[in-house]
C-alpha cells in the first residue's frame, strides 16, 4: 500500500465535509462533522477498530490489548477553523488510522490496547472554549461549559447531545491514568522550521499554554453627523486603542503571541456611534507566568482606555490551558523510530496548541510533526506532502512497535 497517496486520498474526500468551499470549515456538532465522522468510521473499521461516538462527541476506535494491558491512545481532531486548510487536525486521525492498518499488514500484535479518537472540537471556533472532548478523558472537563453559547445562541450542551453526545454522562469519561500508556498526535508543523531545515518529520519537545478572554467595551450610540466629536463615549474608538496597545506591547516580548482575531459591534451601521464592540483576545506563551503577568497588563490598560474614553470595560478569560512539556520516553520512541527512517527528525516547540495539551493531564504525552508548505495553516494553502504523510505512517508504526507493555 502506498500509505501517502492513500492519506492524501482520504483527506480530499474529507475536505469536501465542509460548509464552505474556499478552504475547509468544518465546526463541531454539525451536519459537516457527522458526515465527517461518516468516513472517519470507515477509516477505523478498515484498520480493524471497533467504533463507538462517546459522550463528549469524540468518535473512539479501539482495539483491546492482552488481557489486563493498559491502552495507547492516538489521533487529533476533526474540526477545522473557518475556511481552514485540509490537514490540521484530520491528518492526524488519518495517519493513525493508517499505522494501525500499516501493523496490521505485518500481523503485528502489540502488547497492549489502541485507540485511535477523532476528537469534535479542537479549534473552538464555534463556542468560546475547546478541547472539550480530550479534557473529558483527562477528567478536567469544566460542566460550565456545556453552557457556552455560539453566534447563534445555541448552547454547546444542546449541540452536543442533539449530535448523540450526552452532556452528563460527558462528565463520567475519565480514563484511569494507570490503565493509559500515553497519547502520540501527528499534525503538520504550521510553521516553517522543517521546511527551512528541508526535513520531513520532527519530534515536539513541548506546546505553548493559551488563554481565551472575551474583551467588551460600552458607551453611548448616537447619530454620526450630530453628535459632537468632543465627549463622545465611543465604543470602538476605545476598543481600537486596546487593540493597537496590546499589540505593541506583545511586539515587545519575543516568544509572547497576542492576536485579537474577532470584533463584534453595536449597533454596527455606517452611521452611528458603536455604543459596544465586543472582541477577543488570545494570549499564548511558552511559559505560563509570562502569559497570566501579560493577561494581567493587558486587563490594567483597557482599564485606563476605558475610564479615558467615558466607557465601561470588561475582560473575561472562557478558555486557559497550560503549556505542556512532552514525555521523553515518548519523545525518544518518535526519534528513534524517525532515525530508522528517515536519518534524522529535528525537536521542535509548538507555537500551535493541540488536544495533546488536555490530554497531558491524563498521561505521558507526545507529538510527531509533519513538514508545512511555507508553514501555512488555518487557511486554504495549508500543504503536507503525500510522501512525508507516507514516512509518518511508517514512523508511527514502528514507534508503536517499540513502546513497552507498561507505562513509560
Ligand atoms: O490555535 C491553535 O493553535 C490550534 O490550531 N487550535
Ligand atoms: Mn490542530
Ligand atoms: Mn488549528
Amino acid at each position: 500500500m502506498d500509505w501517502g497517496a492513500e492519506a492524501e486520498r482520504r483527506l480530499t474526500e474529507i475536505a469536501a465535509c465542509s460548509e464552505a468551499t474556499e478552504g475547509v470549515t468544518r465546526l463541531p456538532f454539525t451536519p459537516e462533522h457527522a458526515a465527517a465522522n461518516d468516513l472517519i468510521r470507515a477509516w477505523m473499521e478498515q484498520a480493524g477498530l471497533a467504533v463507538h461516538l462517546d459522550a463528549a462527541g469524540t468518535l473512539v476506535g479501539r482495539k483491546a490489548g492482552p488481557e489486563g494491558t493498559p491502552t495507547l491512545l492516538m489521533g487529533s481532531h476533526q474540526d477545522s477553523v473557518r475556511n481552514g486548510g485540509r490537514y490540521d487536525g484530520i491528518m492526524g486521525v488519518a495517519l493513525a488510522c493508517l499505522a494501525v492498518e500499516r501493523l496490521s499488514a505485518d500481523r503485528a500484535a502489540l502488547p497492549f490496547g489502541i485507540e485511535v479518537l477523532a476528537f469534535a472540537d479542537e479549534e473552538g471556533v464555534r463556542f468560546p472554549t475547546a478541547l472539550m472532548g480530550p479534557r473529558a478523558l483527562a477528567g478536567t472537563l469544566d460542566p460550565g461549559v456545556f453552557d457556552l453559547t455560539d453566534r447563534e445562541g445555541i448552547r454547546l450542551g444542546a449541540a452536543l447531545d442533539a449530535f448523540g453526545g450526552d452532556a452528563d454522562a460527558a462528565l463520567t469519561l475519565a480514563r484511569d491514568p494507570r490503565r493509559t500508556l500515553g497519547f502520540l498526535e501527528v499534525h503538520i508543523e504550521q510553521g516553517p522550521v522543517l521546511e527551512d531545515d528541508n526535513l520531513a518529520l520532527g519530534v515536539v519537545t513541548g506546546i505553548c499554554g493559551i488563554e481565551r478572554n472575551r474583551v467588551r467595551f460600552a458607551g453611548e450610540t448616537g447619530h454620526a453627523g450630530t453628535v459632537p466629536m468632543q465627549g463622545r463615549r465611543d465604543a470602538l474608538v476605545a476598543a481600537s486603542r486596546f487593540v493597537a496597545a496590546v499589540h505593541d506591547a506583545a511586539c515587545d516580548q519575543s516568544d509572547l503571541r497576542a492576536t485579537v482575531g474577532t470584533l463584534d459591534l453595536h449597533p454596527d451601521v455606517v452611521n452611528a456611534i458603536p455604543d459596544r464592540a465586543e472582541l477577543t483576545l488570545e494570549i499564548r506563551a511558552p511559559e505560563d507566568t509570562d502569559r497570566t503577568g501579560f493577561a494581567a497588563r493587558a486587563r490594567a490598560e483597557g482599564s485606563r482606555i476605558a475610564a479615558a474614553s467615558g466607557v465601561s470595560f470588561e475582560m473575561d478569560r472562557t478558555y486557559a490551558q497550560p503549556a505542556v512539556p512532552c514525555s521523553a520516553p515518548l519523545r525518544k520512541a518518535l526519534a528513534k523510530a524517525a532515525a530508522a527512517r528517515v536519518g534524522r527528525a529535528c525537536l521542535l516547540s509548538s507555537g500551535a496548541t493541540h488536544d495533546t495539551s488536555a490530554m497531558a493531564d491524563l498521561c505521558p504525552v507526545a507529538m510527531l510533526f509533519l513538514r508545512c508548505r511555507e508553514g501555512a495553516s488555518h487557511s486554504p494553502r495549508e500543504f503536507a506532502r503525500a510522501e512525508d504523510m507516507g514516512l509518518a505512517v511508517e514512523v508511527l508504526a514502528e514507534a508503536l512497535r517499540g513502546l513497552p507493555a507498561r507505562p513509560v
